[in-house]
């Protein structure tokens, strides 16, 4: 499986993560709410354990809420902390606040333990591409954004982005690889855009979709492109799409690339509603 992550790129942010996690108190990992358990990176996720770690399911829009209720019930019965956001309209973003300022609170009583002022919490947002974490760090920031400047000796020139006045987040969030496993996996990473294109064809990306949504029962192939009969093969299914949207070679013939690409975008955009896969 050809993924377009080169050892180089890897090992530089192995780097970048081990020498960032240093500096901070808490680790937010970022994952899709989508399919939490498949974006991650146990082995990057076994250095940012070095911290506090706590996991955000992003994109929470995009998911069936039970289904995102029953991932962050499974990261906590594993013992970790989890919340949920979606980080373009904001929802969540209270709770998410509250759950960094809980883990931070045995950081605090140490520093007052030694006699120390409690400074403000120092967070590192890591997470795999297109995950959101740009996202998520202006939804949180919203129109506070104030960078606090260098500290020079302790951050080597890296950027705070004060959030409140108790949490701070570096500028530069962390970027992990997915690591896949197999070949469903795969699927489901590229479907969420977050392996990229040169890694999958688009159209097998789009027959693994029209599956899932077979799977699954929902009826958007129904509603949205009038198709009556999903007893057939899936190539035959994307080809009743690309009649129903008019995606026609000049011989006629149904043009199945333009269509996977159409299906993919409205997908990722969620115009074919939520869906949780993992
Ligand atoms: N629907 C939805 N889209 C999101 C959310 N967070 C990020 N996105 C979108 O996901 C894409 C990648 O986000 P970005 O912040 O650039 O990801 P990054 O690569 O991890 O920094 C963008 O198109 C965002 O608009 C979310 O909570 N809900
Ligand atoms: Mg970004």
């Amino acid at each position: 499986m050809s993924i377009n992550w080169f050892p180089g790129h890897m090992v530089k942010a192995r780097r970048e993560i081990e020498e960032n996690i240093k500096l901070v108190d808490i680790a937010v990992i970022l994952l899709d709410a989508r399919a939490p358990f498949s974006c991650r990176n146990m082995e990057l996720e076994k250095i940012a354990r070095r911290k506090t770690v706590i996991y955000i399911l992003n994109k929470t829009d995009l998911a069936f809420s039970a289904a995102t209720r029953e991932y962050k019930r499974r990261f906590k019965n594993e013992g970790y902390t989890a919340a949920g956001i979606d980080s373009i309209s904001g929802k969540g973003s209270k709770e998410v606040l509250q759950v960094i300022q809980n883990a931070y609170q045995p950081h605090a009583e140490e520093m007052l333990r030694k006699g120390r002022r409690v400074r403000p919490a120092r967070i590192m947002v890591m997470g795999v591409p297109n995950i959101g974490k740009s996202t998520f760090l202006n939804c949180l920031v919203g129109q506070k954004i104030a960078k606090t400047g260098a500290k020079p000796g302790i951050t080597r020139g890296k950027q705070w982005i004060r959030v409140k006045d108790d949490i701070e987040f570096m500028d530069t969030p962390g970027l992990m690889w997915p690591k896949i496993g197999d070949e469903e996996q795969g699927l489901k990473l590229a479907l969420l855009n977050i392996v990229g294109e040169n890694a999958y064809q688009d159209y097998d990306v789009a027959l693994y979709l029209i599956k899932v949504l077979i799977d699954k029962s929902l009826p958007v192939l129904q509603e949205k492109f009038k198709l009556k009969d999903l007893e057939k093969p899936l190539e035959a299914i994307l080809a009743d799409i690309s009649r129903h949207r008019g995606h026609l070679l000049k011989g006629g013939e149904p043009d199945l690339e333009t269509t996977s690409k159409v299906l993919l975008q409205e997908f990722r955009n969620g115009k074919l509603g939520r869906i949780s896969l993992d």
